[in-house]
């Protein structure tokens, strides 16, 4: 089967350009001239099928690097399963994902691990990968590490949060980054004062603060940047690299930025949870409404004008991708579980659907350029986690996965209007996008088009990853 997607605007990490795409099978076979005769025939005229892509964006499909589908969390379970969470990131434009799998204490790696298998192996509209939760790092978890990464698991999350869970303490942290500077792996840590956060929580609930807006109070933001601060000293102590996730507060970013330019290997991801919505808004919303957005790190105060920073720090490249942390909850039965103690709500927003579409609104707003967008979404994370170039640009020999973006479209954002992910409302009500997913292709295959989803679940291949292609 041969596919052209003729006449758009190819959209790279370096520009745009004009081209027709040749895809044949489930890679892309060329990038030609428009109307070019280069390849000997009239491609329109021999390919299967032609794309009319005129007017519109030609992007490599999106790579979410962070997501938790099922994900056991406070008592209850993350709502989309691997089959719901992969067909609503195919709707998006979002191609392939990583998500976590969970190693939690007293368990074995390589079990959580069959676990995470079991889960998405043949359930996946799109292509996905895997990184490890080290939740009880001990000897027997790093050898797992190093037996992991020979299997095309290449990345490994730490938590400074959630005593008691998945929470690792310092000691614990620097084996875990000896190991990974001895493997090659990508260390991803989730910065924030755990132990800390727990005493400004138990205060918090026995003055009777109990609603939502209080999650965000008790983790403020010097407990996400002392965190930060921390995981870096450590990682330049044991040469790790280190990719801090869902990066939210301006002085945490400001401490990895000055880490940065020091030349340190460390790197940074934000959330458009983080871009756009706040701590007074949404988090701070009327009764226990706020639970929706409910996750941590938790939602800053545009008062304190973070949102605007971590635009800012995309430009410059301190951030360095844009993931979801895709998790999501339904309000009733879930989020409720936190009625009358914010401190059990289950930590989490969905978005996998509308990354690509929140970000290109970016690209409308002036915040960011073209290119740096499917770079953010695409590429980046695509080199970050081993999977370029096979994911994350469109290029001859790479997977066809590609979206057909077109920026006079218009999407509307709502949960009766453009929501396939399991959940029973959207933490994106009311988003509108000046952009719209036209089509997108999963190697080779035409999974969305024209607003009919034509996917189906097992077609998602697991990937095998190398390691990532920013280690010095
Ligand atoms: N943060 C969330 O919001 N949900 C899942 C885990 C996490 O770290
Ligand atoms: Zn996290
Ligand atoms: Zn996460």
């Amino acid at each position: 089967m041969t596919i052209l997607v003729r006449g758009g605007t190819v959209v790279g990490p370096t520009g745009a350009t004009r081209a027709d795409v040749l895809v044949d099978g489930e890679t892309i076979a060329a990038l030609v001239e428009p109307g070019s005769t280069a390849l000997g025939a009239d491609l329109a005229a021999t390919a299967d099928r032609v794309i009319d892509a005129t007017g519109k964006y030609v992007i490599p499909g999106g790579v979410d690097c962070h997501t938790h589908m099922e994900l056991p969390f406070g008592g209850t379970f993350a709502s989309d399963t691997f089959e719901t969470g992969t067909r609503a990131a195919a709707w998006g434009g979002t191609t392939t994902i990583v998500d976590f799998a969970v190693q939690r204490y007293g368990e074995r790696v390589q079990d959580g691990l069959a676990a995470w298998h079991a889960k998405a192996d043949g359930q996946c509209a799109i292509d996905y990968a895997f990184h490890q939760i080290v939740g009880g790092v001990d000897d027997e978890s790093l050898k797992a590490m190093d037996e992991l990464v020979a299997e095309g698991i290449t990345s490994f999350k730490l938590f400074m949060a959630y005593p008691g869970v998945f929470y690792s303490d310092d000691g614990q942290i620097v084996r875990a980054m000896q190991t990974a500077a001895g493997n090659g792996a990508m260390i991803m840590m989730h910065a924030e004062n755990g132990t800390a956060i727990d005493v400004l929580v138990k205060q918090a609930l026995a003055r009777g603060e109990t609603a939502p807006i209080h999650h965000g109070l008790t983790r403020p933001w010097e407990t996400e940047a002392e965190a930060s601060h921390r995981a870096i000293q450590l990682a330049g102590l044991t040469g790790a690299p280190l990719y801090i996730v869902h990066m939210s507060a301006k002085q945490a970013v400001a401490t990895l930025a000055q880490a940065r330019d020091a030349g340190q290997n460390v790197f940074g991801e934000t959330c458009p949870q983080y871009l756009y919505l706040s701590l007074e808004e949404q988090l701070g919303a009327p009764g226990f409404e706020g639970a929706k957005w409910v996750c941590s790190t938790p939602l800053r105060s545009r008062a304190e004008g973070h949102q605007d920073e971590l635009w800012k720090y995309l430009r410059t490249n301190d951030l360095s991708v844009v993931s979801t942390d895709h998790c999501p909850f339904c309000f009733k039965e879930q989020k409720e579980l936190g009625l009358g103690d914010f401190s059990k709500i289950p930590n989490g927003i969905g978005s996998v659907e509308h990354r690509m579409d929140l970000i290109y609104q970016g690209v409308v707003d002036g915040r960011i350029t073209l290119a740096r967008w499917v770079e953010l979404c695409a590429t980046t994370p695509a080199r970050m986690f081993g999977l370029y170039p096979r994911k994350g640009i469109i290029a001859p020999g790479s997977d066809a996965d590609i979206v057909v973006y077109d920026p006079a479209g218009h999407t509307s954002i709502g949960f009766e209007k453009t929501h396939h992910m399991n959940m029973d409302h959207s933490a994106w009500e009311g988003y509108e996008i000046d952009g719209h997913v036209d089509t997108v292709l999963s190697r080779g295959t035409v999974v969305i088009d024209g607003g009919e989803y034509l996917g189906r679940k097992g077609h998602g291949q697991y990937l095998r990853r190398g390691l990532s292609q920013y280690l010095v």
